[in-house]
This record gives structure tokens, C-alpha cells and sequence, in this order.
């Protein structure tokens, strides 16, 4: 399938890789964007052979956010009535593979939400990120209000939503919004590194953590800690589990075959 908004290849075979395409726009998330990133994610999710997928920008812009220009005109019959701007979001929240952000340059608006309903997010050096939707009399409206403050905290998430100013890529490893901060031109290299090493591991395994992780977040930790218990009981049926541990006692790699 060929794209307009996005370009995709493979790496090694095992890793799938969207890249947003709008560089001109700073990869500002319109409609015809967020349909094609939900189709490619849900074709590699379906595709056995990847294991992790990566979404990342340009070196400017992860994505600058909504599309200011295309949503400036809509009323809130259009938004409400149709579900403009965010109809297409829950199509990433079903994805069951890990997907990784590589941010590099700006993730604002819709872009910052973006990376946060990735699984984790690794940032170059001169990424920045923010909620600045109070500059525009809205809010965030893909889950910035909620997934901010569980990644930083009230106080930041207050900050951001509010005064709408960027924190850069220091302070957001420093609260805690990504995993690692790393120079620029390594961004992808490191990313890959991370997305390969998760594909060596059993694919069944990978999505059980990615799944057990996203309970913390919803429910009590009393059910959070029943359900990671179940996944975690029923890896014991799979033959990965067999073959890990296995290496293990023998000393030598595993071959993971994902069943
Ligand atoms: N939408 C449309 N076009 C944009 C956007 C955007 N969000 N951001 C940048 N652009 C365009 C600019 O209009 C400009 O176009 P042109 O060259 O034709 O004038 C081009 O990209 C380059 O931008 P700048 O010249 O402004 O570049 P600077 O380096 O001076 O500034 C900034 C970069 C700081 C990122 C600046 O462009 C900016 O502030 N952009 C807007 C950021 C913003 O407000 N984002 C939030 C948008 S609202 C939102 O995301 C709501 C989320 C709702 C749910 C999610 C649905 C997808």
C-alpha cells in the first residue's frame, strides 16, 4: 500500500517503522495522517515476522500537533456530530506489539499525546515537548490530560496544560515522560537497538509486559497485580517459556519461536 502522510519500511525484517511525512507542516496530525498511521500500525501489528514497530518524525518535528488549519473552521456539531480530530486515536490503543517513539525536535498537542500512547518513548537531545492547546482556546484532546499527569505528576502537567510552554528533553527524562535521552544523531540507532533486542525475546512474552504495564493505569493495584499474575502464570503454557529458561540452565542463547 503506498502512502501520502507517512513513509514505512522494515528493519532487519523484524521491526516495522512509520515515519510521519508532513515535513513542511512539521508533521502536524490532519485526518488523512491519522487514518494511514492507524493502517500501517495495524498491518505490522498483523504482520508475524514484526515484533516491534517505531513511529518517529523528521529531525524538526516529531509532530507539531493537530492540524491547526484544517480543525480552524469546525463548529462543535462537526467535531461532536462526526467525531472530527480524534476519531482515528483508538486505532493505536489497540495495537498489541510494542511500539517505540523516537522523538526528535517538537512533540506538541496531538504530537506529545501521540508519543505518549507509544509504549515508550526515547528522545534525541533537542526534542521538546508540550501541551500548548491553551494558546489556542482548547484543550489536549487525545489524552494529553490524563496520560501527562501519570507520566510526570500533577504539578508539571499542570504547568504544561496551562502556561502551555515546552520542556525539553532533560526535563522530561527527568519527570519521567521518556525513557532515555540520547544525541541526536544516534536517535535511531539507539531506538533500532532497543526495537531488535525486544523482537530476540518471545513475541508472546512482549505483548503480555506491554499488556500487564497498561493495567497499572487503569483499575486498583489489587487488580492490576490479579491480572499480571494470570498473563504471568499462563506464559508457563507457552513453549518460549520452555525454551528461555531452558537457555538459561544450559548457558546458551535462546531461540525464541513465539509460540
Ligand atoms: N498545524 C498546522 N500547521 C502547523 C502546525 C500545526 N499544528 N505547526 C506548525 N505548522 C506549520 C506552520 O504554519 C508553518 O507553515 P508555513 O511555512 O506554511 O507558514 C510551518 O509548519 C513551520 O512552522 P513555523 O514557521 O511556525 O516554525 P517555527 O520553527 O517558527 O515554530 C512551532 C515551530 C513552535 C512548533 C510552531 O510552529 C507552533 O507553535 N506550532 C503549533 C503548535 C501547537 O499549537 N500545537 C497544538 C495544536 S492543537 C492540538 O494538537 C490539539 C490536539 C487534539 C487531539 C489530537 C488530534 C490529532
Amino acid at each position: 500500500m503506498s502512502y501520502e502522510f507517512i513513509t514505512i519500511h522494515t528493519e532487519a525484517d523484524k521491526v516495522g517503522v512509520i515515519t510521519l511525512n508532513r515535513p513542511k507542516q512539521l508533521n502536524a496530525l490532519n485526518a488523512g495522517l491519522m487514518v494511514e498511521l492507524g493502517q500501517a500500525l495495524k498491518d505490522f501489528d498483523a504482520n508475524e515476522a514484526i515484533g516491534c514497530m517505531v513511529i518517529t518524525g523528521s529531525e524538526k518535528a516529531f509532530a507539531a500537533g493537530a492540524d491547526i488549519g484544517a480543525m480552524a473552521t469546525y463548529s462543535f456539531a462537526d467535531v461532536y456530530k462526526n467525531d472530527y480530530i480524534t476519531r482515528d486515536w483508538e486505532t493505536i490503543r489497540s495495537i498489541r506489539k510494542p511500539v517505540i517513539a523516537a522523538v526528535s525536535g517538537f512533540a506538541l498537542g496531538g504530537g506529545c499525546e501521540l508519543a505518549m500512547m507509544c509504549d515508550f518513548i526515547i528522545a534525541a537531545d533537542n526534542a521538546k515537548f508540550g501541551q500548548p492547546e491553551i494558546k489556542l482556546g482548547i484543550i489536549p484532546g487525545a489524552g494529553g490530560t490524563q496520560r501527562l499527569p501519570r507520566a510526570v505528576g500533577k504539578s508539571k502537567a499542570m504547568d504544561l496544560a496551562l502556561t502551555g510552554r515546552m520542556m525539553d528533553a532533560t526535563e522530561a527524562e527527568r519527570a519521567g515522560l521518556v525513557s532515555r535521552v540520547v544525541p541526536l544523531d544516534k536517535l535511531m540507532e539507539e531506538t533500532l537497538g532497543a526495537a531488535l533486542m525486544i523482537c530476540g525475546y518471545s513475541q508472546i512474552a512482549a505483548m503480555a509486559a506491554k499488556e500487564s504495564v497498561n493495567r497499572a493505569f487503569e483499575g486498583t493495584l489489587a487488580d492490576g497485580v490479579m491480572f499480571e499474575r494470570r498473563l504471568f502464570h499462563a506464559l508457563f503454557a507457552t513453549a518460549d517459556q520452555k525454551e528461555g529458561m531452558d537457555a538459561f540452565v544450559n548457558k546458551r542463547p535462546a531461540d525464541f519461536k513465539h509460540q
